[in-house]
């Protein structure tokens, strides 16, 4: 039991992600941060029985292009999954751009089946700099996001940090002493939306 008031509450129900199929797309920018949160989104995925060969890593540049890229890996793009990192998180596939119809994977990527999705999970870190490309980044993207898992129907779980600092960032990504992994509430919020999202279909 938490004695804190803030964050997420253990749900009741402990939902089963075996029959669950998860994307997790991430940006590449504070690259530290962004690869803890992946390590704990995954880890409570798998935690929640989410089959290794059913959590599919995709990667973009930035925050900018996460919604785009959540979109199309939900109406059936095919990922391609670079097996040079695959030993980072255990054998998992980490991607490295979308593919485009007939056009061959580059050397080192593996073509991953385009099977629909229970959920997505998009990862990113912002981190306010001196201008207003933080708060433009932000607004957009948040929105979007919500856009693409209305108008598909699909979960997308917001995970974009958007810290005012480093530390902050540190912080929510677990990676202080006194820090919380973010990560691991999506990868549990994705187990849970995905299963009501079967349910209620
Ligand atoms: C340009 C930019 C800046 C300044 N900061 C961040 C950031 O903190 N986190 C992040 O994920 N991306 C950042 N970007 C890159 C944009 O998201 C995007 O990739 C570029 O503007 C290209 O569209």
């Amino acid at each position: 039991m938490s004695h804190t008031i803030k964050g997420l509450s253990e749900s009741s129900v402990k939902y089963d992600g075996s029959p669950l199929r998860v994307a997790i797309v991430h940006a590449r920018w504070n690259t530290t941060v962004i690869d803890a949160l992946v390590a704990g989104a995954v880890a409570k995925l798998k935690e929640r029985g989410v089959k290794d060969s059913n959590i599919i890593i995709q990667s973009v540049p930035g925050s900018f292009e996460l919604p785009l890229a959540c979109s199309r890996v939900i109406s059936g793009a095919h990922i391609q999954a670079a097996s040079n990192v695959t030993d980072l998180l255990g054998g998992l596939s980490f991607g490295s751009g979308n593919s485009r119809a007939g056009t061959p994977a580059p050397a080192g990527v593996v073509t991953m089946p385009n099977e629909p999705f229970d959920a997505v999970i998009a990862i990113g870190v912002l981190i306010k700099g001196s201008t207003m490309h933080f708060e433009y980044i932000c607004d957009a993207v948040s929105h979007a996001l919500m856009k693409v898992q209305l108008d598909s129907g699909v979960p997308v779980i917001f995970g974009v940090l958007t810290a005012l600092t480093d530390e902050q960032a540190l912080d929510r990504a677990g990676l202080t002493p006194t820090g919380h992994n973010h990560g691991e509430d999506w990868g549990l919020a994705a187990v849970e939306m995905g299963s009501h999202v079967r349910r209620w279909n």
